[in-house]
């Protein structure tokens, strides 16, 4: 077999053969992403001949067997005889790396070829079971096949007469490279329908073998559409503009909207491919909004009371669509994943483009102008409002913390890693666990008055709580937007109550109050509730004593002795110091659970059963004493 082959087609099947060694390097993974790349890959080459303007119409079928075949209507693939090669233009695309670029492309100017896109179509025979054209060109039908990872099946065959043009692609992804080659319908459903949102005239049909469906994608208003699908949740406040600029080198097309939202929603393309990180054309796309609003106000006298806005004020509930295509030399990508544009011309005509238009149409439509800059102002206020009522609060902490702060008995270590806060309920408690903490390491706050319910309680109402506010005062982190971790005093902290229906109570209110006011406690693992034993025993013949905190562990003593005292311990403040610090709080010995919230949703909700009113559902909750949603019962120490 070997012999066969002239020095031309053995470096074809070693350059192939590189491909299958190192798959990695081509496609990324050879998982699920890597897979659907393949897809990706060749829907591309048709979307470049629909760029270069020869095709308006893609056909994508999804078979059963998990093969893929991509039509077009476009030119067909070059079939004649390389002068060099002396072999099918067509064959030599599949069996090269990187022969793409060399046939052709450059005519076209903008070549879809950018960050991780675009290792060409020889990969992907590469890295099939089987790969199969037919190419309609010249009112003929060609076809050529390859199979097991791109070795000729069969040449390049004149099948017969035809009247259409074009080319269609079938491959399978081979069951040897990859980990899994089930082709999932919605993904490929996504990629065509954001591709018919970028790409205005063309029309995508999906045939979807696998779930027995048809679908066309066409968007004949493109990313007016696309924006109008973005915010279809949203109150509109100006309709839609689409603009578009042109040069030798690049392409922009932008469409924008403002909604009464709050949010920002900005999505950005180079040639087809979604940008995550933004970068150069996005940065570009924010310097001129907010430079074309802030001329437009002065130069119409708007400025209200000599509030500068930020992009961030002007931004406040706008969907924004940028889609860029661009020459080959300006595809830089940075970032892990590649998916950050970076290049300074870019950012640079961008911002130009997008300015000049956006003072065009500023000055045009005045109506649209005024609710923006009103919109801008009005976030503005909010800003400055949640500003100010957070220094207030923080003021407050600071001031009425210095009172009540007084309750807390410190720890002396001035490691805030290894300080520990018990957050303990009633005064008898307090006091044991005062006697017997460890001063070192070990800082009390008691709790006497009531803690409120903070589930619906404002921050207001929390300031004016003083067992909330000297918590706060304590950990020293602030709360909600005032939050910062950087502030925390203490490595854990334990709330320490009875074993009793009011104990569970005090621990459902403040863990509320954490869940509501201090998420981020929760969620680094910095939130544990102390786990007294609810019995000692105490064996009368020996006189050992034993503390029980589960039934398992009752029936083991009950087993080895006969003669036991049981004592139920209903509060912490039953026991002596020693008996508190040995069972409950000396690191060595005690079990403290761990609070987690590993599901939000499902925290929130329980969250809101507990303390909404429905008394019973929280009562049998109580009894039960389960706490959010723990990964495991606890965690023992
Ligand atoms: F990836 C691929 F190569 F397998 C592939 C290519 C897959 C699919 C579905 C379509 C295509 C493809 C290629 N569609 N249309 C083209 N066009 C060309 O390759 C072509 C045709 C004519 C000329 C010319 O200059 O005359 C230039 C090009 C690039």
């Amino acid at each position: 077999m070997d012999k066969k082959y002239n020095a031309n087609s053995i470096e074809v099947i070693e350059n192939l053969e590189a491909v299958r060694k190192r798959p990695g390097m081509y496609i990324g993974d050879t998982n699920s992403k890597g897979l659907h790349h393949l897809v990706r890959e060749i829907l591309d080459n048709s979307i470049d001949e629909y760029l270069s303007g020869f095709a308006d119409k893609i056909i994508v079928t999804l078979n059963i067997d998990d093969s893929v075949e991509v039509e077009d209507n476009g030119r067909g693939i070059p079939i004649d005889i390389h002068s060099k090669t002396k072999k099918p233009a067509i064959e030599t695309i599949f069996t090269t790396l990187h022969a793409g670029g060399k046939f052709g492309g450059e005519k076209s100017g903008y070549k879809i070829s950018g960050g991780l896109h675009g290792v060409g179509s020889s990969v992907v025979n590469a890295l099939s079971e089987f790969l199969e054209v037919i190419v309609w060109k010249d009112k003929e039908e060609y076809s050529i096949k390859f199979f097991n990872g791109g070795k000729i099946k069969e040449p390049l065959t004149l099948v017969g007469k035809t009247w259409k043009h074009g080319t269609k692609i079938k491959f399978k992804a081979d069951k040897k490279i990859f980990a899994t080659t089930t082709i999932d319908s919605q993904i490929v459903y996504e990629l065509l329908e954001q591709t018919a949102y970028l790409n205005s005239k063309l029309s995508i049909i999906f045939i979807d073998n696998k779930n027995n469906k048809k679908t066309e994608f066409k968007f004949k208003n493109g990313l007016i559409d696309y924006v109008n699908l973005l915010t279809k949740e949203e109150e509109e406040l100006t309709p839609p503009s689409l603009f578009s600029v042109k040069n030798d080198e690049m392409n922009i097309m932008f469409a924008f909207k403002y909604t009464t939202s709050i949010e920002e929603k900005i999505f950005s393309f180079v040639n087809n491919i979604e940008t995550k990180d933004g970068g150069s054309h996005e940065v570009g796309f924010k310097l001129a909004f907010t430079k074309a609003i802030n001329d437009y106000i002065n130069e119409n006298n708007l400025q209200e009371g000599g509030k500068v806005l930020e992009g961030s004020d002007i931004r406040e509930g706008i969907c924004a669509v940028i889609s860029i295509f661009v020459v080959e030399k300006y595809l830089q990508f940075e970032g892990q994943t590649k998916s950050k544009l970076s290049s300074n011309k870019v950012r640079m005509f961008v911002d130009k483009a997008i300015y000049d238009n956006l003072r065009h149409y500023l000055n045009k439509n005045n109506k649209y102008a005024l609710t923006i800059v009103k919109k801008a102002y009005e976030s503005k206020r909010a800003k400055l409002a949640a500003r100010k009522a957070r220094e207030v609060s923080r003021q407050l902490i600071q001031i009425k913390g210095k009172s009540v702060i007084n309750k807390l008995v410190p720890a002396q270590s001035n490691k805030a890693e290894e300080r520990e806060l018990f957050l303990v309920e009633g005064d008898s408690a307090g006091g044991s666990a005062k006697r017997g903490r460890d001063n070192k390491t070990q800082a009390i706050l008691s709790l006497k008055g009531k803690i409120i319910n903070t589930e619906k309680a404002t921050i207001k109402a929390i300031l004016e709580n003083e067992e909330l506010l000297s918590i706060i005062a304590a950990i020293g982190t602030g709360i909600r937007g005032d939050f910062d971790i950087r502030g925390l005093k203490y490595g854990k902290i334990i709330i320490m109550t009875d074993a009793d229906t009011d104990g569970a109570h005090i621990q459902v209110l403040l863990l509320t109050f954490f869940y509501r006011f201090m998420q981020k406690l929760i969620k680094l693992g910095k939130v544990y509730i102390a786990y007294p034993p609810l019995f000692k025993a105490k064996d009368l013949d020996s006189k050992k004593q034993f503390y029980i905190w589960t039934n398992d562990e009752m029936k083991e003593i009950k087993k080895k002795y006969s003669k036991l005292e049981i004592q139920r311990y209903k509060g912490l403040g039953e026991m002596n110091f020693e008996q508190l610090w040995e069972t409950t709080m000396d690191p060595e010995t005690r079990t403290l659970i761990k609070v987690h919230v590993s599901d939000l949703d499902v925290a929130n909700k329980r969250i809101e059963t507990l303390m909404g009113k429905d008394v019973d559902i929280r009562r049998k909750w109580l009894e039960r004493n389960v706490e959010f949603s723990f990964d495991d019962d606890f965690d023992k120490e």
